[in-house]
C-alpha cells in the first residue's frame, strides 16, 4: 500500500486539494481498496497524510462506493452472458432435431439470429388446420416457433364430451391432488407443494361450479391423476393423435389441467416442448420468446416476475421492449409451446386442458435454466 501511495507523492503535490483530493491520490485510495486495504486503514494513512478526516472519510466512501457498483455491474453482465449462452445452446440443440439432413441452422448463433428474425417478426402466431410430422418437426419444432393447430384434436370425438360436470360423473369419487388456497400467496405457483390438498374429484368440481370465477383452485400439471387408474384410461381413449406424438408414449407425458374460470398460471417457461391442448373452454395465453434480453435479465429460476396483463407502469409490467403475443384457445384447438417461451395462461371459462410432452424428438432439455444463474 505505501508503495502505491509513494506513487501519489511521486507527484510532488499535496494529497487534499480546496474541494477534494487530487486525481493521484484519488488513484491510490481506489488501488489500494481494490488491492484488499480496508476503509480504515486507507483513511490512517490519508490523515496520516494531512489531509482532513471529514475530506479522506467522504473521499473513501465516494470511491468505495464507485468500485462496488462496478464489481456489481460486471457481476451482472456476465450473468447476462451465461443466460444469453444457455438461449443459443437450446435454439441450436432445438434446431438439431430437425428430420432433414441440413437442419434449419447449423450454429447455435445462426439459430438465434434466424429465430429472433423469424417468430418475433409476426405480430400474431400462425394458425394452420394440421401439419404433417415433416412439416411441423422441420418448420415449428426444430425452429422454435409456435403455432396454433384449430383441427389436429377436433379429430378427438371422445374429448369433445369432457367438462368438469363429466368429470364428476366419471371420476366423482376418485382421490385427486389439486391445489388451493392460491388467491392469498403471490407465489401461488412456485409453492404448490404447499397449496396441494387431497379430495374426491368429485367434491373437487362441487367447487369448481360454486367458484364462479377465481384463482383459489385449481387442478395443475403436478398431480398423479392421468399415471393412475381409473382416470389414466383416458390415456386409451385419445384415438387418433397428431402424427408428430407419440402414441405408445402417453404414461408421465401428459398433464391434465382443470379449473374454473379465473385460473391464472404466471409467466414462465418450461423445459421442455409442449402441445397444450384445450379441450373444454377458453385460455388466453401470453407468449414472449426465449431470447428476450429484458426478460432473461430478471428470470428467477423458472419464473419471470412479470406479468404481461398487468397495466403499464405496474410494479410487475411487461418491459416495453418485449414483444408479447397473445393466443386465444378455444376447445378444439392446440398450441405447439416451444421449450423456453415463456408463457402466462388465463381461463376465461371453465377449463380443461392437456399438456403432451411426447414428440418423437428428443424433448428433454433439463439443464435449460437460465434463471437459475
Ligand atoms: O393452463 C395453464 O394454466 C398452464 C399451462 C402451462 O403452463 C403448461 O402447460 O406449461
Amino acid at each position: 500500500m505505501s508503495r502505491d501511495r509513494d506513487r501519489g507523492r511521486d507527484k510532488g503535490r499535496t494529497p487534499a486539494r480546496e474541494r477534494g483530493l487530487a486525481e493521484e491520490w484519488r488513484i491510490w485510495v481506489a488501488e489500494a481498496l481494490l488491492g484488499g486495504a480496508t476503509a480504515p486503514e486507507v483513511l490512517a494513512e490519508l490523515v496520516a497524510e494531512g489531509v482532513p478526516p471529514r475530506l479522506a472519510t467522504r473521499e473513501i466512501d465516494t470511491i468505495a462506493s464507485t468500485i462496488g457498483l462496478l464489481r456489481r455491474m460486471q457481476r451482472h453482465a456476465s450473468v447476462h452472458t451465461q443466460r444469453r449462452d444457455q438461449v443459443l445452446r437450446l435454439l441450436g440443440e432445438v434446431a438439431m432435431t430437425a428430420n432433414a439432413e441440413h437442419p434449419p441452422w447449423s450454429t447455435p448463433a445462426a439459430a438465434i439470429a434466424a429465430g429472433a428474425a423469424g417468430p418475433a417478426s409476426g405480430a400474431v402466431i400462425e394458425r394452420v388446420p394440421s401439419l404433417e410430422a415433416d412439416t411441423f418437426f422441420r418448420h415449428y419444432y426444430a425452429a422454435s416457433r409456435p403455432v396454433v393447430l384449430t383441427d389436429t384434436i377436433r379429430r378427438w370425438p371422445q374429448v369433445a364430451m369432457w367438462s368438469p360436470a363429466w368429470f364428476r360423473q366419471r371420476f366423482g369419487e376418485v382421490p385427486v391432488a389439486v391445489t388451493m388456497d392460491r388467491a392469498t400467496d403471490p407465489d401461488y405457483d412456485r409453492n404448490t407443494p404447499a397449496h396441494t390438498r387431497t379430495m374426491t374429484m368429485g367434491a373437487f368440481v362441487d367447487l369448481i361450479e360454486a367458484a364462479g370465477t377465481s384463482n383459489d383452485i385449481y387442478l395443475v400439471a403436478r398431480n398423479e391423476a392421468l399415471r393412475t387408474p381409473p382416470v389414466s384410461e383416458l390415456l386409451g381413449e385419445l384415438a387418433d393423435l397428431p402424427p408428430f406424438l407419440r402414441a405408445d408414449h402417453l404414461v408421465g407425458c401428459v398433464s391434465l389441467w382443470l379449473g374454473p374460470a379465473g385460473t391464472r398460471t404466471p409467466l414462465h417457461h418450461d423445459t421442455s416442448n409442449i402441445l397444450f391442448c384445450q379441450i373444454h373452454g377458453q385460455k388466453r395465453l401470453h407468449l414472449c420468446a426465449p431470447w428476450e434480453r429484458d426478460l432473461l435479465a430478471d428470470a428467477r429460476d423458472m419464473y419471470s416476475g412479470h406479468d404481461p396483463e398487468a397495466p403499464p407502469g405496474a410494479a410487475r409490467a411487461m418491459p416495453s421492449s418485449v414483444r408479447v403475443y397473445e393466443v386465444e384457445l378455444s376447445a378444439g384447438e392446440a398450441l405447439f409451446l416451444p421449450v423456453g417461451w415463456w408463457h402466462q395462461v388465463l381461463a376465461l371459462t371453465p377449463s380443461i386442458s392437456l399438456s403432451f410432452t411426447n414428440f418423437a424428438r428428443p424433448n428433454r432439455f433439463d439443464w435449460y435454466t437460465p434463471g437459475a444463474l
